[in-house]
């Protein structure tokens, strides 16, 4: 019932996944002080290498973009070298593993890299404080200059080119869940005047800048995007964002990526805005290879990827919870359930 998650995917000439499952991409908080990968995290993936590719956490490009206690870098030598050994270890088990490159934008704190000031596309704020760090209320970002906004683009192509140095098979761009790419592509978050807001055209600049960087950093074949067309976290949705990502998707079908991924945590939702669920409004408006994630089961995935609502399936919280989700799945076994109480000693 399962089996057509096990037939070996091609996505381009450089990368054939064994089969459909993908690990979601998982913040975990679990590097060091210096933002290195740990032990812990070597072997955390390693048991995950059964996979057909796993995402791995969300990693920052550069200090001023972390909005989370320990959540991995990909900036310095020793982090590199931290991520050498995970991707070491999965590649040693038959896996395969991207990165997922982060910026927070106006989600991040100055309290991490000991700076005053946060970027982001305009200057309004969130409320609320840091995650497991309540004392820490979130700023009123500064909107970044567009010389900021250039180096921000050079930072997620070096960032890129670290993640080949470090081992990585490719990279997933994080343009979801309210962070600072997808700051630029709802209104809520990007009130500019300038080319890069104010219109469709303006909005999507700054992440196809990104997107196309890094393709021409790593090659289009190692590279992968996450989007979110529904503001759902940290951010409030506008419809006139609907016009935002048509545009961005019909730009990104001119471009040759590995996947396209849409970050959302329960695709049963109907979206008024989007005319559906985000995997159907993706699959109308993409002609990319698409992912799927958001509360699926390996039976309901089944079903979706054989309806050809998409080609993979990423699995998240049941990837916490089951090291061996994939073997499970393939034997037909039961998969313990995921509680949020358990995150902190799940590895
Ligand atoms: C997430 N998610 C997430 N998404 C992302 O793009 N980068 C990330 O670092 C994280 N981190 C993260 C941590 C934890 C603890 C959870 C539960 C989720 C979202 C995740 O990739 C996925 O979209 C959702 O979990 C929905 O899929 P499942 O869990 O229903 O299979
Ligand atoms: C300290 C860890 C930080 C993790 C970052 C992102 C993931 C958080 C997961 C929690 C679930 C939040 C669900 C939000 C969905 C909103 C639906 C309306």
């Amino acid at each position: 019932m399962t089996d057509i998650l096990f037939t070996p995917v091609r996505l381009n000439e450089r990368l054939t996944l064994k089969n459909r499952i993908l690990m979601a991409p998982l913040t975990r908080c679990m590097a060091d002080d210096a933002l290195v990968p740990t032990q812990l995290m070597v072997d955390y993936y390693a048991r995950r290498a059964d996979a057909g590719l796993i995402i791995s956490e969300a990693t920052i490009i550069r200090p001023d973009g972390q909005g989370y206690p320990n959540t991995p870098g990909i900036y310095t030598q020793e982090q590199i070298a931290g991520w050498r050994k995970v991707t070491d270890a999965v590649h040693e088990k038959d896996g395969k593993i991207f990165a997922q490159l982060w910026h927070t934008g106006r989600v991040a704190h100055p309290h991490f890299w000991g700076g005053d000031e946060v970027l982001a596309p305009s200057a309004v704020g969130i409320e609320g404080t840091v995650p497991r760090m309540r004392e820490l209320s979130y700023l009123v970002p500064r909107a970044a200059t567009a010389a900021e906004i250039a180096q921000l683009v050079e930072d997620y192509a070096k960032a890129a080119e670290n993640a080949i140095e470090a081992g990585f098979d490719g990279v997933e761009i994080h343009g979801a869940n309210g962070y600072l790419i997808d700051e630029f592509l709802h209104h809520d978050t990007n009130r500019r005047d300038d080319e890069f807001g104010g219109s469709p055209e303006n909005m999507v600049r700054f992440p196809l800048q990104v997107v196309d960087a890094v393709i021409a950093r790593i090659g289009a074949e190692r590279t992968a995007l996450r989007i979110s067309p529904a503001a759902y976290f940290n951010i409030s949705p506008d419809d006139r964002d609907r016009a935002v990502f048509d545009l961005l998707l019909t730009k990104l079908d001119e471009r040759e990526l590995a996947y396209l991924h849409g970050g959302i945590f329960d695709d049963s939702v109907h979206y008024d805005y989007l005319d559906g669920k985000v995997s159907e409004y993706l699959r109308r408006h993409s002609r990319h290879t698409l992912v799927g994630v958001g509360g699926y089961s390996a039976e309901t995935a089944a079903e979706a990827i054989s309806e050809d609502k998409f080609e993979l399936i990423a699995i998240g919280r049941p990837f916490i919870a089951n090291h061996d989700y994939v073997v499970r799945v393939r034997e037909g076994k039961e998969t313990k359930p995921y509680s949020d109480e358990l995150l902190p000693v799940l590895y």
